[in-house]
């Protein structure tokens, strides 16, 4: 894939900070936009392009009013297309329950489309316990979800969890998101042990059903621990059992051995429906040394 072909585009505050954070792990492969009304989103730790959809310069957010930002974003599209149309791969990052994320994103999954990206979404879903935001996230999710080959929920509740758990700050993406991401670009842009391509991902993406990511982290010592890992995939509510695509990478050190590979692939194949189609891709990089890490895209589910 050429380089500036990927394209990775954070919307509102929650969402900027995760594409931000994602970007920061794959700047040579994948370029980053960031879409929001408010302008301390776009802070100067990152290159990024900036669409500000604040057109009364009040430099706020959108109050929580989607359809004010739906149709600031309809103003400022124009500035973004020759950056869209450019793009083979669009990654959309938001939360939804606010104003700018929740009005923007499915109109920018829209015209990515429209130029002809494969579009991934990740999505955050508001904590149980904001039921105005949850509202507001109920009523944005559907366009999104039309709108993009592969949307992956994720739960904001699970993921502060696991962010507890790993003493880092979901507001981040608590690294996980970051992860995913890089992962997924890494597969799709690098030269790696076997080379995939966006066909592959087409290919495991158009299966019915839902879809998931999934990351599991371990060391060359305890292979198992990184299946068992990634099987407890705490990003959103759906288990991987069963699934009937699977596009899996796995990344290691120099020392990471064949044996490694097939131990990592097969017990977590062995999970998926018995006709699961997979695509396994590989890669060694030296600051992965000694460790070991799996991430997985899986839908049919
Ligand atoms: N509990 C909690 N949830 C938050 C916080 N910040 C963001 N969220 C959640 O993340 C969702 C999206 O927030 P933002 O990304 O800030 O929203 P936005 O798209 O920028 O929306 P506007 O600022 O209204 O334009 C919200 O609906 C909340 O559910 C926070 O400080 N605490
Ligand atoms: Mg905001």
């Amino acid at each position: 894939m050429e380089q500036g072909s990927i394209l990775i585009v954070g919307v509102g505050g929650i969402g900027c900070q995760w594409s931000g954070g994602a970007h920061d792990k794959c700047q040579q492969m994948a370029d980053l936009l960031m879409v929001d009304a408010d302008e301390s989103s776009f802070t100067s730790e990152h290159e990024a392009h900036c669409l500000h959809l604040d057109a009364s310069g009040s430099a706020r957010g959108a109050a929580a009013l989607p359809n004010l930002a739906a149709h600031r974003l309809n103003e400022g599209i124009t500035n973004i297309s020759a950056l869209l149309e450019k793009s083979e791969l669009v990654i959309l990052l938001t939360a939804l329950g606010g104003g700018t994320g929740s009005g923007a994103t499915a109109e920018i999954a829209a015209k990515s489309r429209e130029s002809g990206s494969l579009v991934i979404s990740i999505v955050g879903i508001p904590f149980a316990e904001q039921p105005l935001r949850c509202a507001i996230a109920e009523k944005a999710l559907p366009p999104i979800e039309i709108n993009s080959d592969l949307c992956i929920l994720v739960s904001l509740e699970r993921l502060a969890w696991q962010a507890r758990h790993r003493n880092s700050d979901w507001k981040l993406g608590s690294e996980w998101i970051g992860e995913l991401i890089e992962g997924l670009v890494t597969t799709l842009a690098r030269v790696g042990k076997m080379n995939l391509d966006l066909m592959d991902l087409r290919t495991v993406i158009g299966r019915p059903g839902n879809a998931t990511l999934i990351v599991g982290n371990g060391t060359t010592d305890d292979p198992e621990e990184v299946v068992r890992m990634a099987r407890n995939s705490p990003l959103s509510e759906i288990s991987a059992d069963g699934a009937k695509g699977c596009l899996i990478q796995v990344e290691g050190g120099p020392d990471m051995t064949l044996g490694h590979l097939n131990m990592v692939s097969e017990a977590f194949v062995s999970t998926l429906d018995n006709d699961c189609q997979v695509i396994l891709g590989a890669r060694a990089s030296e600051d992965m040394a000694g460790r070991l890490r799996l991430v997985a895209v899986v839908s049919g589910l």
